[in-house]
């Protein structure tokens, strides 16, 4: 037994942006419970109650030490009653009874499968639900209509719902990079997302493209999705314009130069051992290649190059030489840069928790676009992350440190 005197009490500013976040956790128990419930609500659409657990979650994870007692919380922000009784019931029995009856739902269980196909949200699954559409398979047979990007989804589901590594990340990096140089030289590309943040895996590879002179990045997107589909790197792409009327939380519409945001949702077709290539000998390589795609052999006949061909899709399939990587890209002039890099580096929660403290501690607004200052009535310019932090009169919290 351990007294109330020996349990040390924590002090933590109720903001995530206020908090430095790492990716050590000391209570993967808590945070795991707490992030679970969050995604429920999330996949139910109850997006107040998942932002109060994710705010609770984020709390958890920030805290020095392994909390083993309900009394060192005592006063700590942003734990409402339901999720102080989630902790406690972990705390006191290992498990938290909500999270393991909504592990074991019907409904949960079909939304995470649902769901975990690209271009599909809660609201189509649980359309499908309604339609007694639990699994893959009933989808299949039940002739739903799919999208383009749901057909993609489902073509690719196991790769897609497999962690991608740093490694290939970075892989991706290497060609995105050499699209851009193809297309507009001088262009640069920034790793952004989950990687940015240090993570050693991700669901998917963001990337924001700019280039030093203004205006120059204007129809930018078009030609990189163009070379990479020309070099048979994509396997689905939809460009988009991310516009600012789309946006909920950014300022009011200003100038033109905000039209310029696109998006590209795309998935890329990575060949494999690809992220290893550097590190292996230049032979080893040539042999690896040469015995899967070129099978020393003679073709004489239609019919032995029919078998061939046969052959070969089932050694590729069986080797799986390729893997398909979902990849954001988003090009942003260089003025709204330093912005567009904060906005998507994440953590979402982070973010999140950086527009809030602009608008109620500081009465302005934070887009990956611009700061705007309501009192001034004005924009705020910034070239760095750091400014926009000071602006904000925020200590800078480094990426690796924005894991809230
Ligand atoms: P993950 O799941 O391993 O890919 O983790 P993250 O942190 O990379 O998450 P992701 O890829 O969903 O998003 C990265 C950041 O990009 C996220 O913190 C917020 C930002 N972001 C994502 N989608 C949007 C969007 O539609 N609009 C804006 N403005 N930002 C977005
Ligand atoms: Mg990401």
């Amino acid at each position: 037994q351990i007294s109330e005197a020996e349990v040390a009490l924590f002090s933590v500013p109720s903001y995530a942006c206020q908090r430095r976040t790492t990716r050590d956790n000391h209570n993967s128990n808590l945070t795991d419970a707490l992030s679970l419930l969050a995604e429920n609500a999330e996949l139910n659409n109850e997006d107040g109650r998942g932002v109060a657990f994710r705010r609770a979650a984020a709390l958890m994870k920030a805290l020095p030490t392994q909390v083993i007692s309900m009394s060192q919380l005592r006063g700590l922000p942003c734990l409402g009653e339901h999720s102080l009784r989630v902790i406690k019931d972990v705390l006191e029995n290992g498990v938290s009874s909500e999270v393991e009856s909504t592990k074991q739902s019907k409904r949960y269980k079909a939304l995470k499968i649902l769901t975990g196909i690209f271009g599909v949200g809660a609201k189509t699954a649980d359309r499908w639900i309604r339609e007694g559409i639990y699994n893959l398979e009933q989808l299949r047979d039940s002739g739903q209509t799919l999208n383009r990007a749901q057909k993609s989804g489902l073509e690719h589901y196991d790769d897609l719902n497999e962690p991608v590594t740093k490694a290939e990340a970075d892989a991706i990096g290497e060609i995105v990079q050499k699209a851009v140089d193809s297309v507009l030289t001088g262009s640069q590309v920034a790793l952004t997302g989950g990687f940015r943040r240090g993570k050693l895996t991700g669901h998917d590879v963001d990337f924001l493209i700019t280039h030093p002179e203004e205006g120059k990045e204007v129809g930018l997107m078009p030609k990189v999705v163009a070379w990479l589909e020309s070099q048979g790197f994509l396997l689905y792409q939809k460009t988009t314009r991310n516009s600012y009327l789309e946006s909920k939380d950014g300022p009011a519409r200003p100038a033109s130069n905000m039209d310029r945001f696109e998006r590209c949702f795309s998935i890329f077709k990575l060949t494999k051992g690809k992220e290893q290539e550097s590190t292996q000998p230049e032979e080893q390589n040539d042999l690896k290649t040469k015995d899967v795609l070129r099978p020393h052999m003679q073709v004489d006949t239609d019919q032995q190059l029919c078998e061939l061909s046969k052959n070969y899709q089932m050694e590729a399939a069986s080797h799986k030489i390729w893997r398909a990587v979902r990849v954001d890209l988003v090009v942003s002039p260089i003025s709204q840069f330093a912005f567009a890099v904060l906005g998507w580096t994440g953590s979402k929660l982070f973010e999140r928790e950086l527009r809030r403290w602009a608008g109620h501690e500081k009465n302005m607004s934070l887009s990956s676009h611009a700061l705007f200052d309501n009192t001034q009535n004005k924009y705020l310019r910034a070239t760095s992350e750091e400014e926009i932090f000071a602006y904000l009169g925020l200590e800078y919290i480094p990426p690796s440190e924005r894991n809230a």
